[in-house]
């Protein structure tokens, strides 16, 4: 049943109205959108109270990046374009940032902005949070639309769908000046004009010459190796991505949130093997993965200097040669290729040389064995592997838990230490590596899942968006926060020589993260023990009710920038 404004004042014709409030709202609910993630405020509150009174689910955030997050991580999670609903100027940039990591990230969102009148905008009359929003979101998303009359509301919601779900899933800006809202039509007409999206996302099918290209490359391997990237977890083709895995006996390397695509304990992952495997396997297979900064680019001593053949499966066509040559192109998306190659191996396909799996299982055992005694440490305050050791086990025992991560030590070594085992159970920070995603990804997770939530975070990466406990506790989520709190930014001991400042990188020493949530009548803990960690979490699992845990971990346990230090730039002056 669709929302109609108001019967007619015109004298002598009795006809039904609509506005432009109601014409938002209908094309949501006729695409299947049935949650917004936003802060309230002008020209948009009553959208959303409108919005919440039709049925759509309205979770209003303390800032809209973190709104913006949780849409971001709503459409990886659902396939649907995840909606992020703020206010004109500020609002709107505050969710710019979160629009741009979801198009760097190919998640589809769309961030739904209230704004200026065009003609005050153009002659720069000075309005109330006046900005030209649309020209300044336009280089930062896949695609930005703006709707001035009511009549036009059902194509705009249309193309900024179909624009954040069709080819590379990514971010779509939507421009609404403010009196588009008030707007009135015919209600009849308005309804007409409403647009049900056909088939948003279609299947990107490979071509059969281009499928047979990768399996005669994949066949002539004698090393091989699958990389799955969150492509392949977004398109939730996992059975057939499963079988294909299987099928090719090859060994996988699964990137950080494609991790439990299959279970990081397969007999086949390589995920402690990583350096191994990629300096030494002479045929790469990308599925749904970039050759980016986090794979090195694909070339360089990551990858050793014997010739590599790569194969890569991306909807993307742009995508191939973009750091190295692909020698096997398979543009479709990601269910469709894997489905078009299972098929062509036919009945029975050579497993890889056995010289090369059973070199590469070493590898792998040997580093388990190396990293298992570090877990069982019960060092007070903890180091960050008797720590992880604990979480480890919780979702080895909890798999249908949402693990979201982030920080530099807490994100590298929760990376390798705590398994996955179910697809689309890792969310971190993605390709930029940005701070702030915990808490809008922990709460859109809990929103879309219904799953409890452990959100594995360092003290530095909780500050980016910890208001939002208050969040999770007015709406009551299931989200268990660990804080991770080293006194700093990579870790808590950095001095400064030159005054009495602290040092850049640190915090208050002993800080009390726990005390935080007590505010807003959440559950706080203070855990210096793994034992007392491993209790405080199962309780906050099995209870369902927020949670924060500070974790308090050695000051001097980390190291600059986790895993990534080299990147730093270093200075050739001595230093004074
Ligand atoms: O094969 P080898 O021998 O090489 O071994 C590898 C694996 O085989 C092995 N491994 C295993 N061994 C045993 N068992 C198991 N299960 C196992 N699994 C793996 O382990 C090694 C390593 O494996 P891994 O991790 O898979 O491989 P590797 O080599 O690390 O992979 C390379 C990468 C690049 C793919 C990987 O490192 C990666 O994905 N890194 C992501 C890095 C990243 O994005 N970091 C976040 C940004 S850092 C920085 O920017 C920070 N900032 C600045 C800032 C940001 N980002 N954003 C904004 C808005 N403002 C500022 C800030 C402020 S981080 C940060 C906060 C930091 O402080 P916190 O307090 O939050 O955190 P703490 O550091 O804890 O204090
Ligand atoms: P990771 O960081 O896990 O390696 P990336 O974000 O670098 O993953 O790469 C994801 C790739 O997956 C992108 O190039 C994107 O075009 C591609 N992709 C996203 N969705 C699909 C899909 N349904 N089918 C095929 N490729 C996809
Ligand atoms: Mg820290």
């Amino acid at each position: 049943m669709l929302n109609t404004a108001a019967k007619t004042e015109a004298p002598g014709t009795e006809q039904e109205l609509t506005d432009g409030f109601h014409l938002v709202i209908d094309a949501l609910k006729l695409n299947g959108i049935d949650t917004i993630y936003g802060v309230p405020g002008i020209p948009i509150t009553d959208l959303g109270r409108m919005a919440q009174a039709a049925g759509i689910r309205v979770l209003s955030f303390r800032h809209e990046q973190n709104a913006g997050y949780a849409a971001a991580i709503a459409g990886f999670l659902t396939k649907k374009p995840g909606v992020c609903l703020t206010v004109s100027a500020p609002g709107f940039l505050n969710g710019l940032t979160a629009l741009a990591h979801a198009t760097t990230n190919c998640f589809p969102m769309i961030l739904v902005s209230g704004s200026s009148e065009r003609e005050i905008v153009d002659l720069q009359q000075g309005d109330y949070e006046e900005m030209d929003q649309l020209a300044i979101a336009r280089p930062l998303c896949k695609a930005a639309f703006r709707v001035l009359h009511a009549q036009d509301i059902g194509i705009g919601f249309a193309r900024a769908i179909r624009a954040a779900v069709s080819g590379r899933p990514g971010g779509v800006y939507l421009d609404l000046p403010a009196k588009l809202f008030s707007q009135v039509m015919n209600a009849e007409a308005g309804q007409n004009s409403l647009v049900k999206v056909i088939d948003a996302a279609p299947a990107q099918i490979p071509a059969p010459s281009a499928v047979k290209r990768a399996l005669d490359v994949l066949k002539g391997a004698k090393r091989p190796l699958i990389i799955l990237g969150k492509g392949a977890a977004y398109a939730r083709a996992d059975e057939a991505i499963r079988s294909f895995v299987e099928k090719s006996g090859a060994p996988f390397l699964q990137m950080s949130m494609a991790k439990g695509l299959l279970p990081d304990t397969h007999p086949q992952s390589a995920g402690a093997a990583r350096s191994t495997v990629l300096k030494d396997a002479d045929v790469v297979m990308l599925i749904g993965a970039r050759l980016n900064w986090l794979l090195s680019h694909g070339k360089g001593k990551t990858w050793g200097d014997a010739p590599k053949k790569f194969i890569q499966v991306d909807i993307e066509p742009k995508e191939m040669d973009s750091n190295v040559e692909i020698a096997a192109p398979l543009v479709g998306d990601v269910g469709s290729c894997v489905s078009a190659l299972l098929e062509g191996m036919g009945g029975n396909w050579p497993a890889p040389p056995a010289d090369w799996t059973t070199k590469v299982n070493a590898k792998r055992d040997e580093n388990v064995a190396k990293m298992a005694p570090k877990l069982m440490s019960n060092a007070s305050p903890m180091d960050y592997h008797g720590a992880l050791g604990v979480l480890r086990t919780v979702i080895k025992e909890r798999p249908d838990a949402i693990l979201v991560n982030e920080g530099a030590n807490t994100l590298d070594l929760a990376r390798g230490v705590i398994d996955m085992y179910q697809p689309r159970k890792r969310l971190d920070v993605g390709t930029w590596g940005v701070m702030g995603i915990g808490m809008g990804y922990a709460i859109a997770a809990a929103i879309e899942t219904g799953k409890p939530v452990l959100a594995v975070e360092g003290d530095s990466a909780f500050g980016f968006s910890g208001m939002e406990i208050e969040t999770i506790c007015r709406y009551g989520l299931p989200i268990c926060v660990v804080v991770f709190n080293n006194d700093g930014i990579y870790r808590g001991t950095d001095v400064n020589s030159a005054g009495a400042d602290p040092a850049t990188t640190v915090f208050v020493k002993g800080a009390r993260y726990d005390k935080m949530i007590e505010a807003f009548g959440g559950v706080g803990v203070n855990a210096t023990s793994p034992d007392e960690l491993k209790r405080a979490v199962n309780a906050a699992m099995d209870s369902g009710k927020p949670t924060l845990i500070n974790a308090v971990i050695d000051p001097a346990a980390g190291s600059e920038s986790g895993r990534i230090g080299n990147l730093n730039p270093q200075s050739v002056l001595k230093k004074k």
